[in-house]
């Protein structure tokens, strides 16, 4: 393998892995359409200062029945596999050599859409936890922000591409995607995780 070939992201205290053109175009573009039109998507609230906040996006949570998450305070019962998305997993399933139990599917509708800065870090997904993240559609600044050190990386997540996290990645960095006032598309990012619930 060619030195420019490595997936490896050169980032202090993370293991990051980046394959821009995981999915050909044409796969891609297929599972991109399917998704948007069979997932059941809802548009979910988060409590901030006891008001009901809409989430700047729509999202599925799909799994195990076993798999359930709670998110930002709310608790999420996942929905079953859809063909398409259970034929993704099995491809992260390989690439990676870890098995997922569930996914969180977003779709950013415009660049208005977004994700706040965080980490994927709840008790349920355990210490470590690998996270595959696929995108579809318009490309979207990924940013990483180290925790102590306030350093920044940032990776325009390409359509088809596959983001791969592990180690301690979650524990050290914060991760998110901004608005923009670029006139856009839209976006799906699907993040398979390992729920450990006991
Ligand atoms: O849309 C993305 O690329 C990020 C999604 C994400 O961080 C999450 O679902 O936890
Ligand atoms: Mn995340």
């Amino acid at each position: 393998m060619q030195l420019f070939d490595t997936p490896q992201i050169a980032m202090v205290d993370a293991d990051v892995q980046y394959y821009p053109n995981w999915l050909g175009i044409s796969d891609a573009d297929a599972f991109f359409a399917q998704l948007k039109q069979n997932l059941s998507w809802s548009q979910d609230y988060i409590r901030i200062y006891g008001r009901d906040v809409k989430i700047p996006r729509l999202q599925c949570w799909m799994g195990d029945p076993a798999a359930t998450y709670t998110y930002s305070g709310l608790q999420m019962q996942p929905v079953g596999w859809a063909e398409p998305v259970k034929q993704i997993k099995d491809y992260c399933e390989q690439v990676t050599g870890h098995s997922f139990n569930s996914v969180l599917a977003n779709w950013y509708r415009d660049g208005q859409d977004s994700m706040g800065m965080h980490s994927d870090d709840e008790p349920e997904l355990g210490a470590q936890p690998v996270i595959a993240s696929v995108t579809l559609g318009e490309p979207r600044k990924f940013i990483f922000k180290h925790k102590q050190l306030g350093i920044k990386h940032e990776i325009p997540l390409a359509h088809g591409s596959l983001l791969v996290m592990r180690g301690t990645t979650q524990q050290y960095w914060q991760h998110g995607i901004n608005k923009t006032k670029r006139v856009i598309d839209d976006r799906i990012n699907l993040t398979f995780r390992h729920i450990f619930n006991n």
